[in-house]
């Protein structure tokens, strides 16, 4: 049996979920997204992201014709109809079917879709060994242009961001904002250690807030640690001890490499392992 593909209230297998060529979704990337996991049947973080989508779609008036309590019922119905407990879950909210012209207010109806599959993004000995990532040219997107908390469907700021770092051979893209401050990676937020203290760029510099982001943050203080929101620069990132990412579809990951630098030993550090460690007990944990 093949995968089904929830959209709007019925599911279709996974051939045929399509969506219209004149979906403004497609035509212009008008919608919003996002990526949860499934831990062993356990949603991680799920009220944050569900919080997070319709943050995402009130920013560009965007209305989810769901009530939140609806939408995680549709999303739980879609991981049973697929049978599955471990899984990476996309929910995409588009503007739906218009006219040609950027016109968003003759769309016809918001398709709503929750895709549930599986996704690895980096390979598992990267978690050992720590990726190289590279500073790419392009800046993260202006936050009075398309604020970098709207997770929307115009990725293209990252997707330019990860093309410029897979041409210089790296695995991730670290961007910078518009004042040169450190923002964050083309799919991931970024961490650095200095003498045993965390640091990460303030909401304020321009990012993605990041779910895994708030829990590295609290797992980090829970533990002792100091962690501070402060921006960075690219000679912080070069002086680190350590560094490393946080994602929904990464976890925790070490960063090694920047701009083909050694970050300290060009190995991965003793707070990032703790930290994914304390990570993966959690994910493990609020599976059991
Ligand atoms: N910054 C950006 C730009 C992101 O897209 C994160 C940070 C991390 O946020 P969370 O809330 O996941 O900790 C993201 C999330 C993909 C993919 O398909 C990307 C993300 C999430 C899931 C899948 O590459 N990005």
């Amino acid at each position: 049996m093949g995968l089904k593909v929830y959209i709007n209230g019925k599911l279709y297998p996974k051939e045929e979920a399509k969506v219209s060529v004149f979906d403004h979704g497609l035509l212009y990337g008008d919608g919003v997204f996002e990526g949860i996991r499934c831990y062993n049947g356990h949603i991680f973080k799920f009220s944050e992201h569900i919080d997070r989508l319709y943050n995402s779609a009130r920013a560009i008036t965007l209305e989810i014709p769901k009530s939140k309590e609806e939408l995680k019922e549709a999303v739980k119905n879609t991981l049973k109809a697929n049978n599955l407990k471990d899984s990476y879950i996309r929910l995409v909210v588009t503007r739906g079917v218009g006219k040609l012209g950027l016109d968003p207010f003759n769309c016809t109806g918001q398709q709503l879709i929750i895709i549930t599959d599986s996704i690895q993004l980096y390979p598992k000995e990267l978690y050992k060994k720590g990726l190289d990532a590279f500073i790419v040219p392009t800046i993260r997107n202006h936050y009075e242009a398309l604020n970098p908390k709207i997770k929307s469907l115009n990725y293209l700021n990252n997707i330019l961001a990860k093309i410029e770092c897979i041409n210089a051979g790296a695995t991730e893209g670290i961007m910078l904002n518009k004042d040169g401050y450190v923002a964050e990676c083309t799919g991931d937020n970024i961490f650095i250690v200095k003498s045993n203290e965390i640091f990460t760029p303030p909401t304020y510099a321009g990012i993605l807030i990041g779910i895994t982001r708030n829990v590295v943050i609290e797992l980090a203080e829970k533990a002792g640690m100091v962690v501070k929101e402060e921006q960075l620069t690219r000679y912080d990132l070069y002086i680190a001890d350590e560094c490393f990412l946080s994602g929904t579809a990464a976890g925790i990951i070490p960063v090694v490499k920047i701009d083909g630098r050694n970050i300290s030993s060009g190995k991965p550090g003793k707070v990032t392992l703790s930290l994914l460690k304390k990570y993966q007990e959690l994910t493990k944990q609020c599976s059991e």
